[in-house]
């Protein structure tokens, strides 16, 4: 396969290289304020029509944290799609027309009850309840969003995976026609992703359908997309048509294109920098300075009992 240059991989190489640059001839705080503020005005420009945001509702104003929601119009405008573009803020309007009904997810592998469900199965099955998480992007942004959705336990417990089954791999929908994005050579379609099976039943990871009380748009992964809050953003794969039991780790779309810069595991973590970048902190959408990352994105007390005995830095 092709080897990926660094910038095609993520524009925001670009941001730190001219960082790195600017901080060498001393200008690091005016240029850092100065970027921010140009990326803010990016994502609230109107380029794209409004989406439903008019009448979002999140029940909260606020994380458990004290962090401020993002607002729903930066969510729907400033999104990681690569099956549409690489460009955060065209993904919505290349994906306006994305044909989302009828939609099954085809649940299977090692399972003793397969079974392919329609959306209307699911939201009838699983209760939809909200979830207000912080997404952190390996490229070092975040946002806080108020998710619909239900705990892929509760999908999981009705197939009844085997005692085999250690690992859920997770595939997007392949259509090259309706996703011009996955014409690009340089990575191996369909999105794959995986989690291992104790990380696919905890309670935190969802199958989203929903932000703001309103169905998701297409540039957020309609129908239905995975959402698990401690790991980057990469690992919450969109538009899922097939959830597989697996015994094997499934090699995701980012560590076949770049096993040396993204591992299975992908928990957010601030002292393990990406080779490219440093982790340690981040840029909230809509705020101008840079705020601290959080050890497993702020959900260590929940989760860090999954990794017992590993060595974060191998096990990136
Ligand atoms: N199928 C698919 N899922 C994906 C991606 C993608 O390109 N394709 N990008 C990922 C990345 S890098 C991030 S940060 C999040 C972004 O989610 P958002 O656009 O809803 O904020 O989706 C993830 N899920
Ligand atoms: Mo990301």
């Amino acid at each position: 396969m092709d080897k990926i240059s660094p910038s095609e991989i993520t524009p925001e190489h670009l941001f730190f290289s001219r960082r790195q640059f600017l901080t060498s001839i001393g200008a690091l705080v005016a240029s850092s304020v100065l970027f921010s503020a140009c990326k803010q005005q990016d994502v609230l420009s109107d380029t794209v029509t409004s989406d439903g945001c008019e009448s979002a509702y999140a029940s909260k104003s606020t994380d458990e944290l004290g962090d401020d929601l993002t607002p729903c119009q930066s969510i729907i405008n400033y999104n990681n799609f690569y099956e549409f573009t690489t460009e955060k803020e065209e993904v919505a309007y290349l994906a306006r027309d994305f044909k989302t009904t009828p939609w099954t997810v085809k649940v299977g592998g090692l399972v003793n009850k397969p079974q392919t469900f329609d959306m209307d199965d699911l939201r009838r099955k699983f209760p939809q309840e909200e979830r207000i998480y912080r997404l952190r992007c390996v490229e070092a942004w975040s946002m806080v969003i108020p998710w619909l959705g239900f705990p892929l336990a509760e999908l999981l417990k009705e197939v009844e995976p085997t005692s085999k089954a250690k690992y859920v791999s997770f595939e997007t929908l392949y259509d090259p026609e309706q996703m011009p994005g996955q014409n690009n050579r340089m990575f191996k379609w369909p999105y794959v992703e995986g989690l291992r099976l104790d990380e696919a039943m905890h309670d935190l990871t969802i199958l989203a359908t929903g932000i703001y009380g309103k169905s998701l748009s297409p540039q957020s992964g309609a129908p239905i997309r995975l959402v698990v809050p401690w790991k980057y953003g990469f690992k919450n794969i969109k538009s899922i048509v097939k959830i597989d039991l697996v015994e094997e780790v499934p090699v995701s779309l980012w560590m076949a294109a770049a096993p040396d810069e993204y591992g299975f595991y992908a928990n957010v973590n601030p002292n393990v920098p990406h080779p490219r970048w440093p982790q340690s902190s981040e840029r909230r959408i809509g705020e101008v300075s840079r705020r601290k990352t959080l050890l497993f994105n702020g959900y260590a007390e929940e989760v860090t009992h999954l990794y017992d005995g590993m060595d974060l830095r191998k096990f990136f």
